[in-house]
């Protein structure tokens, strides 16, 4: 019999890009707070680490340490623009970077690995996780549609054609022989499913996450079995194990950041109506092009609807002439809130978001219904399922954001209602959100049973 791992090490390895390594640092901090016998080395590039852990306003724990790896960017390399080549080096070099993360934290812990935990993302973990002889463990960071999608790539590719070019006339059909998908078109798939480049590194990446979910000992999303039961029951039956264990947001310990409220966000928001205020964001990756940066601001502007707009200090010369000034009793334009807090606060009623998963999560827990503009990978999905399935909210499909139809759609939301219809069933989806994160609810149990998995392979 195999003696017992006194001293169990689990490395995790992050995304580290958009909003990944955050949440699956707080996932990370969970364990490492319910497990304190289990040490935990997380591992992503620094610069993505001096993002995450500088943001992370918890206590450090003794069992909880984070490795610097290489980003992969060639020397010289000048930086153009695009974010989709800084991912690409990551990619290329990332098995290799990882296993030296790797050795890096073996020789500081002292103890070998016993369990990967990895972003769904870096299927290659499978094959690192198999020749160190250790459980691989995906964390999916999106949504259980999204990820089905990608689950049955090959199924839906042999149902759909796909044309030349990555387009496919069947746009409208819906992908009704996959459970779950009955209100879901082919036109709302995630670029690189059956439409638009299906070679490019993130689509192939994504294909070969589909593909290779099977090998997972476990797969952890940051979502709850009630909001989409179908998707999540079909998946369980075709994984070894799929548990859905948030969201984050509710689970992790929230620590104030408006202390002092330095930026005034707070004294402003207590200032204004309850719901009366449109909150505008589109994550850490997506900027709208310039024309619909400049339509919104001119749909605000017009809709006289009190408004609070994260938007990047290098967008800001987007903004219509004499903007700023026309609308500073109107509104702020920051470039950055704390999120989670804003979308909590009684007068916030409307949300004009890419329809990242993070920001669906955290809508639903402050109860806002959201106009949705999405731009890439499953926000367009995401979309739909904000607009069509939980009908909380509306999405302007394909864009672009005109002026008009930015104020009628800050009307419905705001003033309508329809608004209100919303409101009340995004309401009860916060109110199932908590009891699943409540202490008999299913993404209690599911952490729980996650623990336990746990806590079984590394003590082997
Ligand atoms: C990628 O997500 P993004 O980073 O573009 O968007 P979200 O998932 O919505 O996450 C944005 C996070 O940034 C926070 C906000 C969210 O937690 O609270 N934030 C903030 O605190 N302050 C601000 O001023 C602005 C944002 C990808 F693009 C999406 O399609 C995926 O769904 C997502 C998850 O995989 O990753």
């Amino acid at each position: 019999m195999a003696e017992e791992n006194k001293n169990p090490h689990v490395a995790v390895l992050a995304f580290p890009f958009g909003t990944h390594a955050a949440p699956l640092l707080s996932l990370t901090r969970r364990l490492a707070f319910a497990a304190p016998e289990i040490t935990f080395s997380f591992l992503s590039t620094a610069q993505s680490n001096r993002s995450v852990f500088l943001s992370d306003l918890n206590p450090p724990l003794p069992n909880l340490k984070s490795y610097d790896i290489d980003n992969g960017i060639p020397h010289g390399y000048q930086f153009k623009g695009n974010p989709l080549d800084l991912i690409g080096f990551f990619l290329g070099s990332a098995p290799v970077s990882f296993k030296k993360g790797m050795e890096a934290a073996i020789a500081d812990i002292g103890n070998k690995i016993s369990c990967l935990i990895t972003d769904a993302f870096l299927w290659f973990a499978a094959g690192i996780a198999d020749e160190l002889g250790v459980p691989w463990i995906p964390i999916w960071t999106s949504g259980p549609v999204a990820i089905s999608t990608h689950f049955y790539t090959d199924l839906i590719r042999s149902k759909i054609a796909v044309g030349p070019d990555g387009i496919t006339v069947r746009e409208d059909e819906v992908l009704d022989f996959m459970p779950g998908f009955s209100s879901i078109r082919v036109r709302d798939l995630p670029e690189g499913v059956v439409s638009g480049d299906l070679e490019s590194p993130i689509a192939r990446m994504l294909h070969q996450m589909g593909r290779t979910l099977i090998r997972g000992e476990v797969i952890v999303v940051n979502s709850f079995e009630e909001l989409d039961s179908i998707v999540i029951e079909d998946l369980r039956s075709k994984l070894k194990q799929f548990l859905t264990v948030g969201p984050f947001n509710l689970c992790a310990p929230q620590v104030s950041v408006y202390g002092d409220d330095r930026t005034g966000i707070l004294s402003w928001l207590d200032r204004q109506r309850s719901g009366s205020v449109a909150y505008v964001s589109f994550g850490t990756l997506m900027t709208p092009p310039p024309a619909e940066l400049a339509a919104l601001a001119k749909g605000l502007e017009a809709s006289g609807a009190p408004f609070l707009w994260s938007l990047k200090e290098a967008s800001k010369g987007q903004l219509p002439g004499g903007f700023l000034d026309r609308t500073k009793d109107q509104g702020m334009v920051v470039p950055w809130v704390p999120q989670p807090c804003v979308l909590s606060h009684v007068a916030v009623g409307g949300f004009v978001t890419h329809g990242g998963w993070n920001s669906i999560l955290e809508s639903i827990t402050g109860e806002v219904p959201m106009i949705c503009r999405p731009f890439i990978g499953d926000q367009i999905l995401n979309g739909r399922l904000i607009a069509s399935v939980w009908e909380i909210g509306i999405t302007i499909e394909g864009g672009p954001i005109t002026e008009h139809g930015m104020m009628n759609a800050l009307d419905l939301i705001l003033r309508k209602e329809e608004g209100r219809t919303m409101k009340e069933k995004v309401r009860r989806l916060r109110m199932m959100a908590e009891q699943a994160v409540g202490p008999s609810g299913s993404s209690n149990t599911n952490f729980q049973s996650f623990l336990k998995i746990l806590r079984t392979v590394t003590s082997q």
